[in-house]
């Protein structure tokens, strides 16, 4: 275990489990769990590696990020570099470097990919079109986030060890999020949290997973989680819409209102917004962390 300081149980785990008692027991009450062999019957299961990937889609230019931290100029959803998947796939392997491929839809340029997997019988509809991959190289960390639409999420690790560290949405509140994003403060590292600048995040109760190949996580709707990688390795999340009205009208807002407004606001105030925001979390989620302390 990476940190004991953190308040994280580990997310139960099932080697298979019927449709029946997955909606019963995880997506009903929204629960994490580690489905151990969803994969084993995949073609996937036994083909996928970093270097089939070289292999099959060699020539593909891949979308790279790295943990810069959000500024006007660097959108979370804009890459900060380009390169062919043969040439990420062998800079991956030496292991140093913070490049990672996030919410890539690489069946779109290779549909062949498509033939290694089936959508899993979960009682789910999943989004057959969206697929995403995730690439990482050893010890690069995906910030602490939510995703934007609330969708239920199963994601598969292969070839490496990954750490999940996630959050249920009632936790939101001592997570330092970013007021108009989906985000905790950049600065913190949840691997290895400076609890006295941050003290709120002892409050909130979480979980961890860690993945091995052919794993998959199910993360219910608005889960925060974050990923390290800790040997080189890459996943593709599945997805469904949130189930509930609720949940469906907080997606439509994030991808239309949310977004818009905060498109504004850079153009406008620049890294000043940023900034702005940055203090504004940190001031409020302080000032809440110590009236909730005067409580007890
Ligand atoms: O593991 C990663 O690289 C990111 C995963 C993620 O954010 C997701 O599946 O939504
Ligand atoms: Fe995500």
């Amino acid at each position: 275990m990476i940190n004991s300081r953190l308040n994280l149980e580990p997310v139960d785990r099932v080697k298979t489990i019927s449709p029946e008692d997955f909606l019963e027991k995880y997506v009903k009450p929204q629960k994490p769990v580690v489905i151990e062999q969803l994969t084993h019957e995949w073609p996937a299961y036994e083909q996928w590696s970093l270097s089939y990937f070289k292999e099959i889609a060699g020539e593909v230019e891949v979308p790279l990020y790295d943990n810069r931290h959000v500024s006007a100029k660097n959108k979370v959803n804009q890459p900060h570099a380009k390169m062919k998947m043969k040439d990420y796939v062998d800079l991956l392997k030496t292991k140093s470097t913070n490049y990672r491929i996030f919410l890539f839809n690489l069946m779109n340029e290779v549909p062949e990919l498509q033939k290694h997997y089936t959508m899993p019988n979960l009682g789910l509809k999943f989004l057959k079109k969206l697929p995403f991959l995730f690439f990482g190289a050893e010890n690069s960390t995906v910030f602490m986030h939510y995703d934007i639409d609330f969708s239920n999420i199963l994601h598969f690790h292969f070839e490496g060890k990954k750490r999940c560290i996630i959050y249920p949405p009632s936790e939101t509140k001592f997570l330092y999020k970013v007021p108009n994003a989906l985000i905790s403060l950049n600065e913190i590292n949840f691997n290895d949290p400076d609890l006295e600048k941050f003290p709120a995040l002892t409050l909130a109760k979480g979980y961890e997973a860690y993945l091995e190949h052919g794993e998959a996580l199910y993360m219910p709707e608005g889960y925060w989680h974050s990923m390290t990688y800790l040997t080189p390795g890459f996943s593709m999340s599945l997805r469904t819409l949130p189930r509930g009205a609720k949940n469906l009208s907080k997606a439509i807002y994030n991808l239309t209102i949310m977004r818009s407004f905060e498109n504004i606001m850079r153009k406008l105030k620049g890294d000043d917004w940023i900034n702005y925001k940055n203090k504004l979390a940190y001031r409020q989620q302080q000032k809440r962390f110590q009236k909730e302390s005067h409580r007890k």
